[in-house]
């Protein structure tokens, strides 16, 4: 018989997503070190740095505006802010920790005291309002010091940083986080060299080779931070992060159904395979052949890999993406951050992502079908620009139906079989965007007054949305 309730699994975790270098500011407070969000600058540019093969990693104030230097200033307001999740009603809020304000160059042999006091104060405000915290050990944030003198992830030495670094911060947070995340978006170092994979000099010669091998330390790392939280912290969860575009083939010619497979199992699956399977696919062997790759593996990496896989899956979900063999420069989708071409049948938003709510059942069910693991929607959302009115409101509609419409798709993959955790859509209060380091790209249910020049008062202001997503919450989905 058909599940006619509308309502949630129970205990489903209603809340809210961030990252520490797009919220945090404070970059220089608290002897945190520089990571690589410090540098990246604002505007045009960033996107074009992000996805290129080389940066120098150097502050240039006289030349760019870098956003994140103080953010929407978290690192002070965070007590605010909390209140106003909590006044949302969330059941979790997922955060990242800066790796650089536990290790500011991040090979030092001591942990820094402030920066762990910082989390242990926001840890405690959250669980003060019965607020699950659920964290990202990486979200796009290496410390520069790594990339520069170690070459980022390409370097083996790095995994044994990161370690130290996981293990201090489980160590001191064992009895106030159960969630852990390893990477943010492991697989977008495949679009993105710089953020996901910290890479200082990489070029187009051994571009697959670097990207690889560096895939492959993150790996060992995760595993490594598998193993550590559940020896440390035995009753936490911990889970890999993925960015997941469904890939539709353009159409029903069986040689661009080819193409789209192909495409979407290197973006979408290789990285899952190995943290949540434990091993390598078989199809990247063909892959690696094609395009000269020898991994450097170690003896007893393989199985260290295998031992330690994720307990769940957690990802972003934003668009999904239309592929064909052959396509022409006009054929070409112009926003959407991990290519392919237009989708007839899909609107976009003002940054040409393209949005398809029906997309987010099918990368649920692709997702459980093929790993059988809990899964948690991690990020999703609409970047928008909003008004504020005369009398103070923001009337964000567009907003609300996109959300709607994705949690409503939620509600059917349920409905299909798939185990869901929770929800967190992203920027839940306004903050700097990853892809234009810009505040005017708005994902929040509270607006920040601050502006792309840098101007604004901080002040933080509900927004229509905040009133909708708290009512969803209460109800636990039936009232969307
Ligand atoms: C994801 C990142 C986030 C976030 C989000 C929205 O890729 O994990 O850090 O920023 O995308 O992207 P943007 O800010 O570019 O709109």
């Amino acid at each position: 018989m058909a599940n006619t309730s509308k309502r949630f699994p129970q205990g489903f975790l209603w809340g809210g997503a961030t990252a520490a270098n797009q919220l945090e500011g404070g970059f220089h407070e608290g002897n945190k070190g520089l990571n690589i969000a410090d540098v990246l600058p604002g505007g045009k540019e960033r996107l074009k740095i992000l996805q290129s093969p080389g940066f120098d990693f150097e502050i240039h104030e006289d030349k760019y505006t870098y956003p994140n230097h103080e953010a929407i200033d978290f690192y002070h307001r965070y007590k605010e802010d909390i209140a106003l999740f909590a006044e949302m009603g969330f059941k979790c809020y997922r955060m990242s920790i800066a790796w650089t304000r536990i290790f500011p160059n991040g090979d030092e042999l001591e942990p820094n005291e402030e920066g762990l006091a910082f989390y242990d104060r926001v840890f405690d405000e959250l669980h003060k309002h019965g607020i699950e915290p659920v964290v990202t050990i990486s979200h796009y944030e290496m410390p520069v010091y790594l990339v520069k003198n170690y070459g980022g992830w390409r370097s083996r030495e790095v995994v044994a940083f990161f370690e130290k670094y996981v293990k201090a911060i489980f160590s001191r947070y064992k009895d106030k986080v159960k969630y852990w995340l390893t990477f943010n978006e492991i697989n977008s170092g495949l679009a993105m060299p710089i953020m996901g994979l910290g890479f200082s000099i990489y070029n187009e010669e051994d571009k697959y080779q670097g990207t690889f091998q560096a895939y492959h330390h993150q790996f060992i790392a995760s595993s490594l931070a598998v193993k550590a939280c559940h020896e440390m912290i035995p009753d936490a969860k911990i889970g890999c992060m993925i960015l997941y575009a469904p890939t539709y083939s353009y159409d029903c010619n069986p040689e661009n159904v080819m193409y789209a497979l192909q495409e979407g199992r290197i973006f979408n699956n290789f990285c899952a395979d190995v943290q949540v399977r434990g091993e390598y696919p078989t199809f990247i062997k063909r892959y690696f052949k094609e395009h000269n790759i020898n991994l450097d593996i170690q003896p007893g990496d393989l199985e260290l890999i295998k031992q330690y896989p994720v307990d769940f899956i957690s990802f972003s979900y934003y668009m999904s993406r239309t592929e064909k063999k052959h396509k022409t420069a006009a054929e070409q989708g112009d926003g959407n951050i991990i290519g392919g071409i237009k989708n007839p049948f899909l609107k976009a938003s003002e940054w040409g992502w393209e949005i398809d709510p029906i997309g987010l059942r099918i990368t649920l069910n692709e997702f459980y079908d093929r790993y059988r693991k809990p899964l948690f929607i991690v990020e999703n959302g609409l970047g928008a620009k909003d008004t504020v009115e005369a009398d103070g409101s923001i009337n964000d509609d567009y907003r609300i139906e996109y959300l709607r419409e994705h949690i409503e798709q939620m509600r059917e993959a349920i409905e299909d079989g798939v185990e869901l955790m929770g929800y967190t859509p992203w920027g839940c209060i306004d903050l700097v965007s990853a892809s234009t380091g810009e505040m005017s790209k708005r994902y929040g249910f509270i607006y920040v007054d601050k502006h792309d020049d840098g101007s604004g008062t901080l002040e933080r202001k509900k927004k229509k949305s905040f009133y909708w997503y708290k009512e969803v919450i209460a109800t636990n989905g039936e009232k969307l």
